[in-house]
């Protein structure tokens, strides 16, 4: 029996998550969560396996793309530009709620279920890595 679950998660994490990689650097599972409004966010974990990199930019097919950083400041949760995010050598950055998150500004309509958002991220030593952000409910 515990097998079978085991089996099942993995069968149900397959269908949605990816992980892209480029040289020494991995982006496991881009997400994002749906949205009926004029902005969505982009979330996943960063893994590096080689010397120090930076992440000059994100780029996509939309009027705004941006990266932020949610912080605390004063008990009020703000949202802060990222004109670069440092990737360690050797090191992982997490991009999630609350913390370092793609913006995505100017939506036409918004994101359901199942949508594939596309975007490439841009390495100053890596080059440029095209990725999917799949989309899922907020849980
Ligand atoms: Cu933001």
């Amino acid at each position: 029996m515990k097998y079978l679950v085991v089996a099942l998660v993995m069968i149900y994490s397959s269908v949605w998550a990816e992980d892209y990689k480029l040289g020494d650097i991995t982006v496991i599972e881009p997400f994002s969560y749906s949205t009926n409004g004029r902005s969505g966010a982009g979330y996943f974990t960063l893994t590096n396996d080689g010397p120090a990199d930076i992440l000059m930019a994100v780029t996509a097919d939309f009027p705004r793309v941006m990266i932020h950083e949610s912080l605390m400041q004063d008990g009020v949760m703000t949202m802060q530009h990222r004109t670069i995010v440092e990737v360690p050598e050797r090191g992982e950055i997490e991009f999630g709620p609350g913390g370092y998150h793609v913006m995505f500004m100017g939506l036409d309509e918004g994101w359901a279920e199942g949508d594939e958002i596309e975007a490439s991220l841009q390495f100053k030593n890596a080059g440029a890595l095209d990725i999917k952000f799949v989309v899922i409910v907020r849980p």
